[in-house]
């Protein structure tokens, strides 16, 4: 079993280091770029010169948080010669996409919330009691003095809010609350972000949201429900893969449901949602599949159609519920 490198080797790693390229994992969500520009601002204060690589798909639900004022990079193109890097909410290496061999090239500081994350830095600080990465990040700036900026307050409170659905996932304890008090008085604006986050949906993502729904289906006893959207959904409602963000909660929330899945054919695969409430872990579903995640959250790419994909799944679901 790794172990965590001690503290004072992350510190050491941050003070005697002037550099850093952030990198987070591909399909970014709230967590990820939380985390990634709340770690920018505090090193930036610090005087640290700050490069955060990006991937071309960013949701559109997230655009309201890019900071203007951070330097990004589109690892699509060129992946910047910065010789010590930082990973941030990524469980393995290979969620990097474009990146994936960065390790040839730096020196790794992994830092991580997810209980399957495999240790592939030089240095490695995994928490998975941790709700967000952004909660790890609040924690280490705490423990060494690092400045938390107005900025930086708003990003890890965006990255905490993301990863516990807004307080409502059962990883919402009292610790995340304290810390999120903590971020709201160095000015981190909750309102604001709850906006951002749920009162700002395009007609055409809740067109495709009302076409998903209409096909929903239960099976398994009401243990399961599933979602399905085809290529034509998003054809026909002008939207895109990324605009199914959330969807598959509306599958876990339904009554007497343990998984919710969703099912979205994209780029001839299928990519699968889990969610689950009490008891299933839906990690060591998708890791059969090939994927992860945390217990009540995972996910899988499977090469197939949508119903093919769905039957294998399913199958398999029914021997967890
Ligand atoms: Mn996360």
């Amino acid at each position: 079993m790794p172990v965590n490198n001690n503290l004072s080797e992350i510190e050491s790693f941050i003070q005697n280091n002037n550099e850093f390229l952030l990198l987070g994992h591909e399909n970014i969500d709230g967590d990820c770029l939380g985390s990634l520009q709340g770690l920018a601002y505090i090193l930036a204060e610090m005087d640290k010169d700050i490069t955060i690589g990006y991937y071309q798909a960013l949701p559109d639900i997230l655009q309201f948080a890019v900071a203007e004022d951070l330097r990004f990079s589109l690892i699509e193109d060129e992946i910047p010669d910065i010789s010590q890097v930082i990973v941030l909410d990524s469980s393995g290496i290979d969620r990097l996409g474009p990146a994936v061999d960065i390790s040839q090239q730096a020196e790794i500081l992994n830092i991580d919330h997810h209980e399957d994350n495999n240790f592939y830095g030089d240095l490695n600080y995994i928490s998975p009691a941790a709700a967000a990465t952004g909660t790890i990040i609040y924690n280490l700036a705490r423990e060494f003095n690092w400045p938390i900026t107005d900025r930086a307050a708003q990003n890890l409170v965006l990255a905490i809010v993301s990863d516990t659905g807004f307080f409502r996932y059962s990883n919402t304890d009292a610790q995340t609350l304290a810390t999120v008090k903590e971020l709201m008085e160095l000015g981190a604006d909750l309102h604001k972000i709850n906006r951002a986050l749920y009162s700002q949906n395009k007609p055409e993502r809740m067109r495709l949201l009302g076409r998903t729904l209409s096909k929903l289906e239960i099976i398994a006893a009401r243990k399961v429900a599933c979602l399905y959207i085809d290529e034509e959904d998003y054809q026909q409602t002008g939207t895109t893969p990324q605009d199914n963000e959330g969807f598959v909660n509306y599958a876990r929330d339904i009554a007497d449901v343990e998984v919710g899945i969703l099912f979205s054919r994209e780029n001839n695969q299928v990519k699968v949602s889990f969610r689950s409430n009490n008891y299933v872990k839906v990690n060591e579903i998708a890791a059969e599949f090939g994927g992860g995640g945390h217990p009540r959250a995972a996910g899988c790419k499977i090469t197939g159609g949508l119903t093919e994909v769905s039957k294998k799944v399913i199958a398999e679901v029914k021997n967890h519920v």
